[in-house]
């Protein structure tokens, strides 16, 4: 069997970018890596002290886990020993952390990032996940700031997440179609197993949190009464699944089409998931694999970005069904 490593991978598709010097390639390296270890730490969750809550509280208001932190210093760690990062924003800083070092100071991109997403499922050993953005800087040099993070999710030169489920798998895009990378643990490389991924134009799953019914928009009561109502022809009734790990619950959808749904609630009324280190990566990633993401009424990576934490509304996965629930939302 001939297998090709991530770090291969990158190294052939740097030619896609004449003008790239590897700072890129490197970043991504970069983050391979800190994904393998804290893939490590994952998947001893059951068996560590790590496990369980530290009882702070995060910018969010979120109960911390300690794997969350873990993840978080591991990836600033790799961007800081890196040196082609000269910001990062994180889900678990309130503020940018700027990077100020010989190294970084004429680094090109920053890097928006969400170390750990799905946390409260890591005490019930299920699947969590990375995401991450990588943007071009805007200030000259030096530390970054935080303006260099107010771009559109147009402008983002990569985007990915790792999944560390069953397996552990890395996904990535840098605006030339989607690969995947399964971590093969005998040998520590992730290694290429789903080249050039494409969602379904229509899919039989449908995935939101029903326990908030009450709290949702008319227009997605109407839409989740559709997926479930029989008709042939469109292969409904869909079935229902929601992990609550939002990279698991896409990632799933992305390969078997299907829809990811996480509207406004009225105890939420801007939407639960942040718009710079969740949505726009994910947005990224579906519309290169041909799928599609939106707020209820304009596209994802279209949106203006005024807050570092800044959350949105979400409809993402394949074409069809998005398309079906933004005419439930706008009728
Ligand atoms: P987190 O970043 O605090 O983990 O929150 C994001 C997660 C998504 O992964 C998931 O889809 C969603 O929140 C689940 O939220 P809920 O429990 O409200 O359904
Ligand atoms: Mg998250």
């Amino acid at each position: 069997m001939k297998v090709k490593t991530l770090g291969q991978f990158i190294i052939e598709k740097q030619s896609d970018f004449p003008y790239a010097k590897g700072e890129l390639s490197r970043l991504l390296r970069d983050i391979g890596i800190a994904a393998k270890i804290v893939n490590r730490e994952v998947s001893k969750a059951g068996l560590v002290e790590i496990l369980g809550e530290t009882g702070e509280v995060n910018v969010q208001g979120e109960v911390v886990k300690k794997l969350d932190i873990f993840a978080n210093d591991q990836f600033i760690a790799a961007f800081k020993a890196g040196g082609e990062v000269c910001a990062i924003a994180s889900e678990e800083n309130d503020d940018i952390i700027p990077i100020d070092s010989e190294i970084s100071k004429n680094a090109k991109y920053v890097v928006a990032i969400d170390p750990l997403d799905g946390s409260s499922n890591i005490d019930v050993n299920v699947s969590v996940g990375t995401i991450f953005s990588i943007y071009r800087r805007k200030s000259s040099s030096g530390p970054g700031t935080k303006e260099d993070f107010f771009q559109h999710g147009t402008d983002q030169v990569a985007a990915g997440y790792i999944i560390y489920g069953s397996s552990c798998m890395l996904v990535y895009t840098t605006g030339k179609g989607v690969n995947g990378f399964t971590l093969d643990p005998s040998i520590g490389e992730f290694c290429l197993s789903h080249p050039n991924m494409s969602t379904p134009e229509s899919g039989k799953v449908y995935s939101i949190n029903e326990g908030n019914y009450l709290h949702f928009p008319e227009g997605i009561k109407h839409y989740i009464k559709y997926c479930q109502e029989e008709d042939m022809a469109s292969n409904r009734p869909y079935s229902s699944r929601y992990i609550g790990s939002g990279v698991a619950d896409i990632h799933r959808n992305l390969i078997t089409g299907g829809i990811y749904i996480y509207p406004t609630t009225t105890k939420s009324p801007k939407g639960k998931l942040r718009l710079l280190y969740e949505c726009n990566p994910l947005a990224f990633i579906l519309e290169q694999a041909g799928g599609m993401a939106s707020n209820g009424n304009k596209r994802i990576m279209e949106i203006e970005i005024k807050e570092l934490h800044q959350r949105t509304p979400l409809f993402i996965g394949s074409c069809k069904m998005v398309k079906k629930s933004l005419e439930f939302m706008q009728s």
